[in-house]
């Protein structure tokens, strides 16, 4: 990536949510940002920021026009490089309320400083070299990181864990594609049968390696949006009783009247770090009314949408012929059979439930809060079975960047197969010349205005 020139324009931006706070920031960046800030600030000392050391704070007022002071407040300096954006850059510390920050914000604006567009800090941190752009927007999925795994991930990614292994792979993609162009020069006949097999072999482990990226991927959707888990099963098997055991809350309403539930009933929980969403369904299989018929509407879009399915049967009575009708709307989902009312004599055996529907099968009691932590450890290892998460460093989340991942994967795939049909290396080239650039996007060593502004559009102003 050609080296950026730092920004001419000094940004400004209010950094810290709207609303009341204990403290609030108005953050500027870039060349100004000393003198500006100057402008505006009364310290204490009677010394101007402009010849603080880097990583000070100076106590003071912000001042507004015949020096009408604004608010009270400490300002910190960090000086190019060593800062976020790899500019000067000033925090104004002023108390949390929308009218300090408002006026402090007006006054730098007044000064000279120019508003920050959404993002544009990342954004120069990212021109000037200091983040790449996975890692920029790894910044965006920390702050909206919706559980810890999620965090860990993001910070993990932050750190460049996943952009290493981009770039490692685009680098071996890239003295592959120099070979191929150095080949190119040579007559059909003079490429050996042997350099063949090895850019096929080669090739081979780099689709590997993206497969392997692709298929870890789909964890880190999960890790970063939560896992959509659906109680779903005919009506009286206790699963709104499932829901509040879970919880640990009378949340959904139970009752031994079949049909109780009508309305989906979502509710969040956290299992081991993992952001799980429940949704309670209704089971009847036939509407008898509009109330009912919206019921099963609304079951089918969960189910539809869902990660895992919890089918629960009444463990205290034999199957019934809606068990198995059920059971056929979730033979593709991933599931586990949830054998309820265990408190009660046994009609039904875990593994036979397990046999008949090819899925693992669990033991509760909804009613006595029995066995509940064993489901909630199997719903965890339907992410996770390999291992708690530690072991398996971070892994891409990111909808771009598995977008990315697949069709860099497709266009390698093409690579082999022009391979494949002795077609010229020039046309193999061509398909892995694809996948490189794909690749370069992803991390940023390939970008356009256009890429940026739709990934720092995301971001909050101030960020
Ligand atoms: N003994 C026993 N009874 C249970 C258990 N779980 C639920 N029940 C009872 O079964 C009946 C139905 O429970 P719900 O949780 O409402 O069942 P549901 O599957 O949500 O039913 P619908 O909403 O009608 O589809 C209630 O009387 C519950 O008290 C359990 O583990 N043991
Ligand atoms: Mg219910």
């Amino acid at each position: 990536m050609a080296k950026v020139a730092l920004a001419e324009d000094t940004i400004a931006a209010i950094a810290t949510p709207w609303g009341e706070g204990a403290i609030g920031i108005v953050r500027l960046s870039g060349l100004q940002a000393t003198a500006i800030v100057d402008k505006v600030f009364l310290a204490k000392n009677k010394k101007p920021i402009l010849d603080s050391k880097t990583f000070s704070l100076r106590y003071g007022w912000i001042a507004g026009d015949r020096g009408v002071i604004v608010d009270e407040v400490v300002v910190s300096l960090m000086r190019a490089p060593k800062s976020y954006t790899r500019e000067d850059v000033v925090e104004i510390n002023s108390h949390g309320g929308a009218r300090p920050l408002a006026l402090i914000l007006e006054l730098v604006l007044a000064n000279g400083a120019r508003m920050a567009e959404p993002g544009e800090f990342t954004k120069r941190a990212f021109l000037n070299g200091r983040l790449d752009l996975a890692q920029a927007e790894a910044v965006l999925d920390i702050i909206r990181a919706k559980s810890d795994l999620a965090l860990k991930n993001s910070l993990s990614q932050l750190s460049g864990t996943i952009s290493r292994q981009i770039k490692s792979l685009r680098k071996n993609m890239l003295e592959i594609l120099a070979d191929m162009e150095a080949s190119v020069d040579f007559s059909e006949e003079d490429i050996s049968a042997v350099s063949l097999v090895s850019f096929q072999n080669r090739l081979f482990s780099v689709n590997a390696q993206l497969k392997d990226l692709i298929e870890r991927g789909f964890k880190g959707k999960i890790i970063r949006d939560g896992l959509k888990v659906v109680i779903f099963g005919k009506p009286n098997v206790g699963k709104s009783s499932l829901l509040n055991a879970i919880l640990k809350q009378e949340r959904a309403i139970v009752t031994s009247i079949a049909g109780t539930t009508r309305d989906t009933i979502e509710e969040y929980i956290n299992i081991k770090g993992l952001a799980v969403q429940l949704i309670d369904t209704a089971g009847m299989l036939k509407h008898r009314n509009k109330i009912e018929k919206e019921a099963l509407l609304r079951t089918r879009k969960a189910l539809h949408e869902c990660d895992l399915v919890l089918f629960v049967l009444d463990g205290s009575s034999a199957l019934t012929k809606e068990d198995w009708t059920l059971a056929q709307q979730i033979k593709d989902k991933k599931a586990l059979v949830v054998v309820n009312k265990s408190d009660k004599k046994r009609r039904i055996k875990v593994p036979a439930m397990a046999a008949n529907f090819s899925k693992p099968a669990i033991e509760v009691s909804a009613l006595k809060g029995k066995n509940i932590e064993v489901l909630e450890e199997a719903i965890y290892r339907t992410v996770f079975d390999g291992g708690p998460f530690a072991d398996e460093g971070a892994v891409v989340s990111n909808a771009r960047h598995m977008d990315i991942l697949k069709k860099s994967l497709m266009a390698c795939e093409a690579a082999c197969a022009t391979l494949a049909k002795k077609l010229s290396l020039e046309f193999v080239a061509l398909d892995l010349r694809k996948a490189v650039d794909g690749l370069g996007a992803l991390t940023g060593e390939v970008f356009s205005d256009k890429l940026l502004d739709v990934i720092f559009s995301k971001f909050c102003i101030g960020k």
